[in-house]
């Protein structure tokens, strides 16, 4: 599989603005390249703490400063989140990822705690993911010793439209974090959002400085704006299914050994609309009713769909890179 780093904006440009269901066809030939293209892979997330965040992410219900209907959690127990994990395993999640409503990760009890559920649930034989905001080297280790496989830390949208976003972090701490990850070698999970009332040109450069790090991040979430009520971006319009197959097919052409997530933005979808997105080369989904804090489709839901249109839970694949086992399955 031709995996290429160098992208240009205007390469990107011209495969992001071809008429629709060419853009699709060409993304779902790349994607049938792939003898796993029909498994999809399940992440399950749970909130382990919830709301009460000093950053000003415009799109988050989980700032502090927004006045949103959020009730705000401290850090769960250990006890807490095997339960959910053992559900969500039991529902066919291979990935639990654990979201925190954090800056930063600080060297305290806290993170002592998050480090012992990681080890728990990666004893229970499910890949670990954790998105708990920024990161150092040494915190990046501490995760991956304890046992984590991915961090998940997206850059959201383009570098200029960052400012306009969020102002408390800048696009270079996002970067920093990333290369943290990498060297202490989880697996990168990085993607955006659309829908933030970005433009075209936005959603290419985010693009573009994804398909051009150094390596690729191993999964690409893309999620639709949920607009949350008391948050800047509450009255934002939803983004048509248009504009998410542009996303998605964009990100399989330019990325085509990483695992590209229909992420947020699902519960408003059709069944009709996502099997367009699983086409253009979408295969992995957040599943379980409930995202972070919004609502998501259930597990029962979602597997209909599955055996609707033919598709399977992709198993844990511990100890495998995952762009290593597409290599090795291609
Ligand atoms: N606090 C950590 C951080 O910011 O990295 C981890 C949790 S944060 C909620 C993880 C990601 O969720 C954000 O980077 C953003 O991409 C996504 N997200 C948050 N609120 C969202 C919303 N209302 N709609 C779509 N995606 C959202
Ligand atoms: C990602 O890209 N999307 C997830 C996960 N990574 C952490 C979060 C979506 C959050 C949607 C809003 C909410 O439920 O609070
Ligand atoms: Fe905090 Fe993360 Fe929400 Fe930003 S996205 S306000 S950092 S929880």
């Amino acid at each position: 599989m031709n995996i290429k780093t160098n992208w240009t904006l205007i390469e990107i440009e011209n495969i992001y603005h071809r008429p629709l269901l060419d853009l699709i066809y060409e993304a779902a030939t790349i994607h049938r390249g792939n003898k796993t293209y029909s498994e999809v892979q399940i992440s399950s997330l749970i909130s382990i703490k919830t709301g009460g965040c000093k950053e000003d992410c415009a799109y988050c219900p989980q700032a502090a400063r927004y006045h949103t209907a959020i009730e705000v959690e401290p850090l769960m127990s250990v006890e807490k989140v095997k339960e959910r994990a053992a559900v969500a395993k039991a529902n066919g999640a291979s990935r639990l990822c654990m979201g925190a409503a954090w800056r930063e990760v600080r060297d305290n009890k806290d993170f002592d705690r998050v480090l012992e559920m990681v080890s728990e649930v990666n004893d229970m034989g499910m890949e670990v993911c954790c998105t708990l905001g920024m990161l150092t080297y040494e915190q990046a280790e501490r995760l991956k010793e304890a046992g984590c496989f991915a961090y998940n830390h997206n850059i959201d949208t383009s570098s200029d439209n960052y400012n306009n976003i969020i102002t408390t972090r800048t696009f270079e701490d996002r970067i920093n974090t990333l290369n943290n990850v990498r060297k202490a070698k989880l697996s990168v999970c990085c993607g955006g959002i659309v829908g933030l009332g970005e433009t075209d040109e936005d959603r290419i450069k985010m693009l573009h400085t994804l398909s051009t790090m150094q390596q690729h991040p191993d999964s690409v979430p893309i999620n639709a704006l949920v607009a949350v009520k008391g948050t800047p971006l509450e009255s934002n319009e939803r983004i048509g299914i248009d504009e998410m197959l542009r996303m998605i097919a964009t990100a399989r052409i330019l990325m085509p050994a990483s695992v590209v997530r229909l992420s947020a933005g699902r519960n408003e979808m059709t069944i009709a609309e996502q099997a367009l997105c699983f086409m253009a080369g979408a295969n992995s989904i957040f599943a379980g009713e409930k995202l972070l804090t919004t609502p998501n489709p259930d597990f029962d839901t979602d597997m209909r769909m599955f055996k609707m249109l033919g598709l399977t839970p992709r198993k844990a694949f511990k100890g495998l890179e995952e762009k290593e086992l597409v290599e090795k399955t291609a």
